[in-house]
């Protein structure tokens, strides 16, 4: 089993735009900011089965999902947070949750040179070992 916690989404339609709230959806359940899932799949099998839903105040096109997937302890990105958003580094460092993989979803756009690409749209915190059983048996 692994554990999944949608750990963070810091995004906005540009320059000075609202934040914008996604949600996950998996298995036909809406999935949140802080919300875990605990799956029996590989992390690959679920992400090619979850799909990201906008909620709320993103109103512009968005490009297909660029994935990111880093092992711990691998460099962490060193990308500035789009609009004065906190950047990936930032975020990382007041990382307590243990973790085996972290997933970086980038929305905003394909082009990896552009200064959206900040690689913390979604950020997702994988644990491979979860001490906790979401299910009494
Ligand atoms: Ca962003």
């Amino acid at each position: 089993m692994i554990e999944i916690l949608f750990a963070a989404s810091l995004f906005q339609c540009g320059v000075g735009a609202p934040q914008a709230e996604f949600a996950l959806v998996y298995q036909g359940e809406q999935i949140f900011v802080n919300d875990r899932i605990y799956t029996e799949e590989t992390l690959e099998e679920f992400l090619s089965n979850v799909a990201i839903q906008r909620i709320s105040n993103a109103d512009c096109s968005i490009p297909t999902p660029f994935y990111n997937t880093l092992g711990y302890g691998a460099p962490i990105p060193n990308l500035p947070g789009f609009d004065s958003q906190t950047s990936l580094a930032t975020w990382h460092n007041s990382l307590e949750d243990q973790y085996e993989s972290l997933v970086l979803v980038e929305l905003g756009t394909s082009d990896i040179s552009s200064p959206a690409f900040d690689l913390q749209d979604i950020i997702l915190l994988v644990d491979t070992n979860p001490d906790f059983e979401p299910y009494a048996d």
